[in-house]
């Protein structure tokens, strides 16, 4: 390369590389001098935000060392590398899980105690990095840390929102949004302000031949806007591969056209097309599983595709191979949908640009692109419209419509008796306005689409793809169920656990190898063990009872069962059915006399999660709970019987402190709605049981750890269908329990009747489409259950072990192994340094 350093002045270069600190001493010197030059503070005026600002200072260079060592060992071995595209990266917080990471968390807690801090309040200073709204983005921050943790050669692409998902506060009951500024102190991210690519937007499309003779199709005019790079460093765990993920933000293009505007004197109109140009980057849209077709947000999508694109092409012409060699080198994977354009843009480039044939650009693209299907929900699938498409990305709809054609000429030759299936299986939907139907095409540009649970899978197969089954053959379509990675959701968020476990299997590898945890069945029985386990239980619910009276004022008895559901607020999650049950249980209390009382289990019912801000029923879901609990905790005859809180603003960093404070958590989504779910992983390797209706990975986690130690209740997803039919058709009685409970709602004990009336009249009069009281009977019993399971303690807490001993398929480890033999065929890239990474802590 000719920008390297030539070989005589390569020594002095050697001489003087940058090294890390590796022990409590250089931590400290790093962190002092991060302190006091590069933030200008001194002893004199270091509060705990500019401790934790030298501490990731200290660690961030230290990653900066193995990224470098890393990108440039990817470029000489020159393999194939992974580009995971996802429009949301939930990441949380990076400090602790760098420290981890490097295993150097025990020498910065000795060296900051040694400075005057706690290193839990320096660790608590940072804000999280909430560029998701839940499951989708959370898994893929967990792949992007088992992808680095693996050593695979990988990116991740995204944008970078300056607002993430907003916080929430509760006001009189109410969710109200507030921006999540995250941006004024980030020292992960690194601009790359020599990494820009020029996006077009609108114009037209002027097909001509040239004086060759050759047809030309160029996209002309518009508005062209710019994408610049930011880079993360992502820390593997244990060794020194550090991979990258990159975030696009927008700008003004810096083309003439503004200089001839400033000039002109019209300043204002300069600034306003800057305005509109960084709009693209500025927010993260908060919905999860719900459609809304913005304009905007289709700019989005296409400004981080193309700019993605643009750079991966680039990287791979540096190799000077054929294009041919393209699927070789090159694995992309769409997150859902939402980076589908991609596949056109692909195909624009190699036809277009490149100048090959379409068929041969084609073959690539097929190659190249996986495709994972997150939501079988019918308002969550995407559709563009056609004259959006039109207006704003000309060329691709061309492109398009010539991918359908053939697509539906294929099809035509295979089922030519089938005239139905030909409108059935169009990319186009032929509504009023024409749509584009973004999963079939993300289908058709992808040799495979797989599912994120066994059960999904199966159902994407047999309803809304089964025609593309036929089409193409089984083979095509593929589960890989979804993982989570343990060193965030057991050593990071619960290090006293991590530790016990560690203690008895004699190292930390089983954080590396998840299986290993089946060694803990051999001391199910250890009564010293069990004892300190359940301890660990208690002081994670104390640390839980805590924050919970900071940000509530509700004041909660550690010792009553936590039964918690944190996750975005939704029909299909039925957070309904869970606060009717709670007030069915506050019925019951109020009916027994002071003996049947005394004999009750306490119970707090922890509730947490966003509403989309236009979702109407889910923010009078959470009314309803915060109303329920102003009643019920206050009510002298119930007193630590039941407590109902609704914890604000859940996310990453509080999902680790609510996780492993779990006697039980709920995941009772409508059976065949909820895609796979991961929070139930999550809950479950940290010792919590859970209550669940057989959906999504609950089935395969009663598969794995043994039907006995789960609750399960209500009806399967094959009677879903019929049971919705008879809602209508057949005679239809809400369960007579539930009604009890809506009489309460209405007689107004829970505030002004009217403001709930929705959620009673989308079970009595619209047809229940949840089918919240066709499994209300089930649900409650088996709360019964769990109350009747939780007075014998040892008994709940061998079921606990048991569990978290036969979690280890649950791994986002394994999850990424699978993807790369099934779907990427890549593999690992041996690490030298892997020998030297430092002793764990
Ligand atoms: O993806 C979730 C599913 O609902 C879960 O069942 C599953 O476990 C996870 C991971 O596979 N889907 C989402 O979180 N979806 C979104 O957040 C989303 C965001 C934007 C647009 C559409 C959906």
């Amino acid at each position: 390369v000719e920008s390297s350093i030539p070989e005589p002045q390569r020594e002095t270069w050697r001489k003087f590389s940058a090294s890390s600190f590796k022990s409590k001493d250089e931590f400290q010197r790093e962190t002092v001098r991060h302190i006091e030059t590069t933030l200008a503070r001194s002893l004199y005026n270091c509060d705990e935000k500019a401790a934790y600002s030298g501490t990731a200072l200290a660690f961030r260079d230290r990653l900066i060392i193995d990224w470098n060592k890393t990108q440039q060992r990817q470029t000489f071995a020159d393999q194939k590398r992974i580009y995971y595209l996802s429009l949301e990266f939930l990441m949380g917080r990076a400090l602790d899980n760098a420290m981890l990471n490097v295993g150097l968390k025990n020498s910065a807690k000795d060296g900051l105690a040694e400075l005057g801090f706690r290193i839990e309040d320096v660790i608590s200073q940072e804000h999280d990095a909430a560029l998701g709204n839940g499951g989708l983005g959370r898994l893929a921050a967990c792949f992007l840390d088992s992808l680095a943790s693996l050593n695979y050669a990988a990116w991740g692409y995204g944008l970078r929102y300056r607002y993430g998902i907003f916080k929430q506060e509760i006001d009189n009951g109410y969710q109200v949004e507030i921006p999540d500024y995250w941006l004024d102190f980030n020292p992960w991210e690194f601009p790359r302000n020599d990494v820009t690519i020029d996006i077009q937007f609108y114009g037209w499309v002027n097909k001509y031949t040239d004086e060759n003779g050759k047809q030309i199709t160029s996209w002309q005019d518009g508005e062209i806007v710019t994408a610049v790079a930011y880079d993360v460093p992502i820390p593997g765990y244990g060794t020194a591969t550090v991979n990258n993920l990159r975030l696009w933000s927008s700008r003004a293009s810096s083309g003439e056209f503004d200089f001839a505007k400033f000039n002109s004197g019209e300043y204002e109109g300069a600034v306003a097309d800057e305005q509109r140009a960084e709009t693209i980057s500025a927010v993260l849209y908060p919905n999860d599983n719900m459609e809304r077709g913005k304009e905007l947000r289709l700019k989005q999508q296409y400004f981080w595709c193309a700019a993605s694109l643009h750079d991966i092409v680039r990287r791979f012409k540096k190799s000077n191979r054929p294009w041919k060699d393209f699927p070789d080198q090159v694995a992309i994977q769409l997150n859902d949908t939402h980076p589908t354009l991609a596949v056109v843009e692909m195909q624009r480039i190699l036809t277009d640009l490149e100048g090959l044939e379409w068929n041969q650009a084609w073959d690539i693209v097929t190659k190249t692109f996986g495709y994972t299907n997150h939501t079988v929900l019918p308002e969550a699938l995407e559709k563009w419209s056609v004259p959006l498409l039109q207006h704003l990305l000309p060329r691709h709809l061309q492109i398009i419509y010539d991918i359908n054609l053939y697509f539906l000429q294929q099809v035509e030759r295979r089922f030519p008796k089938d005239r139905d299936m030909l409108s059935r299986v169009s990319i186009i939907e032929e509504s009023q306005p024409k749509m584009v139907r973004m999963a079939y095409l993300a289908i058709i540009g992808s040799h495979k689409v797989n599912g994120v649970a066994e059960l999904h899978s199966d159902l994407i197969k047999t309803t809304i793809f089964k025609d593309f089954v036929k089409i193409y053959g089984p083979d095509k379509f593929t589960n890989v169920t979804n993982g989570i990675t343990p060193r965030r959701w057991l050593h990071q968020a619960n290090p006293r656990l991590s530790e016990l476990i560690a203690s008895k299997l004699g190292s930390y590898e089983f954080l590396k190898d998840l299986t290993l945890l089946n060694k803990l069945e051999k001391f199910v029985d250890d009564k010293d063990f069990k004892k300190e386990w359940a301890e660990i239980k208690y002081a994670n619910k104390v640390r839980l009872a805590q924050h919970i009276l900071t940000a509530t004022g509700i004041s909660v008895n550690p010792k009553a069962l936590f039964d918690i559901q944190v996750k975005r607020i939704h029909e299909y999650k039925r957070q309904q059915l869970n606060i009717f049950g709670v007030i069915h249980r506050y019925i019951a209390i109020k009916n027994m006399s002071p003996a049947e009382r005394k004999k009750l289990a306490p119970r707090v019912s922890i509730f947490g999660g966003k509403a989309a801000p236009g979702y109407w029923m889910a923010k009078t879901i959470i009314h309803l709970i915060n109303k329920v609990g102003d009643v019920v905790n206050n009510d002298k005859d119930v007193g630590d019987l039941l407590k109902v809180v609704f914890i604000p603003d859940y996310n990453v960093s509080k999902a680790e402190i609510i996780i492993p404070a779990s006697d039980i958590s709920e995941h009772i989504s409508t059976a065949g709605t909820e895609a796979s779910g991961t929070s139930n992983m999550k809950f479950v390797l940290n010792g919590g049981l859970v209550i669940g209706t057989l959906d999504g990975a609950n089935i395969e986690i009663t598969r794995e750890i043994g039907e006995q130690n789960v609750f399960l209740f209500g009806n399967l997803s094959e009677d879903v269908e019929d049971l919705r039919h008879n809602h209508f058709y057949g005679n239809h009685q809400v369960d007579p329990e539930l009604m009890k409970v809506f009489d309460m709602i209405k007689k107004g004990t829970f505030g002004d009747e009217g403001a709930f009336s929705s959620l009673v009249s989308a079970i009595v009069e619209h047809g229940d489409y949840y089918l919240v009281s066709d499994d209300f009977n089930s649900y409650c019993t088996t709360q019964d259950l769990i109350d009747e399971t939780y007075k014998n303690q040892d008994e709940w807490v061998t079921k606990s072990i048991t569990s978290v001993a036969r979690m280890g398929f649950f791994t986002s480890d394994r999850c990424i192994n699978e993807y790369a033999d099934t779907i990427w065929n890549i593999e690992p890239l041996q690490v030298k340094e892997e020998a030297d990474v430092r002793a764990r802590t």
